[in-house]
């Protein structure tokens, strides 16, 4: 637990420098949702889609991806925003969302949090700079920090976290976080089916034929593979 009294979560994400991560977003997704947060995702850095300074090929295969998560998230009814803090490209939109509420901002470290941040709020939170063999951030931001915004509202700054694994979640409960797979599983083989390895499973079927996004499917295969799940006592 980063804070608390909030009411939503900027989850932020970056294209490029780094890297999108769309099985992160769905970890952060749950997050939001178990702490009774509304998620509401940034992809940040669209400036550097059309950017020389990185090869055309790794834009293109990035601007597809971003397309991808666009349409799993708006299906979703997850709002999803592609802006600039460069720029400031669509940050209208988000400091809208933000009037009179209470916003966290979390995701890894150089995705640029502080910088949309500064650019919104006017403040003056410090900036840190992006390792250009590993495209991951410095680790600038080390403590949470309440803004106030402009007009009603705050919103907190957090630091980028190294591994972000999932509080308190076990693994049959994932299933509920994928809400958009209940409909399908009446149609699956067997009874409690976990959509891994079954044979017969609608819910694979669904992913094959368009009904459910890939993205979503791969983040939960992730998520029931992965030791990222940590009980708390
Ligand atoms: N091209 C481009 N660079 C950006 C943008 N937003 C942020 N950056 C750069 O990304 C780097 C990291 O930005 P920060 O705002 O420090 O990132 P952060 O998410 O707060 O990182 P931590 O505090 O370490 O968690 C800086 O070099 C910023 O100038 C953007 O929209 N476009
Ligand atoms: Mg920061
Ligand atoms: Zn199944």
């Amino acid at each position: 637990m980063i804070a608390a009294n909030i009411d939503q979560a900027f989850i932020t994400n970056s294209v490029v420098t780094p890297t999108l991560k769309p099985s992160l977003m769905d970890r952060y997704i749950i997050a939001a949702q178990k702490g009774n947060m509304r998620p509401i995702l940034i992809i940040n850095k669209c400036d550097l889609l059309t950017s020389t300074q990185f090869p055309l090929q790794e834009r293109s295969k990035e601007k597809a991806l971003l397309q991808m998560c666009l349409e799993t998230y708006q299906r979703l009814d997850i709002p999803i925003f592609a802006v600039s803090a460069e720029t400031e490209d669509n940050l209208f939109a988000l400091s809208k969302m933000m009037r009179g509420k209470t916003s966290v901002f979390v995701g890894q470290s150089g995705v640029g949090k502080s910088s949309l941040i500064n650019r919104i709020t006017h403040s003056k939170q410090r900036i840190g700079s992006i390792t250009a063999k590993t495209k991951k951030g410095s680790h600038t931001t080390t403590n949470a920090q309440l803004i106030p915004l402009p007009e009603k509202g705050f919103c907190v700054d957090t630091p980028g976290v190294k591994s972000f694994g999932l509080w308190n979640v076990d693994k049959p409960d994932i299933k509920t976080y994928f809400a958009e797979f209940a409909p399908f599983k009446q149609q699956c083989r067997y009874r409690g089916c976990c959509h891994l390895h079954e044979p017969d499973c609608a819910v694979k079927q669904a992913v094959e034929n368009g009904a459910i996004s890939p993205l979503r499917y791969e983040s939960y295969c992730i998520l029931m593979a992965e030791d990222v799940l940590q009980k708390w006592r």
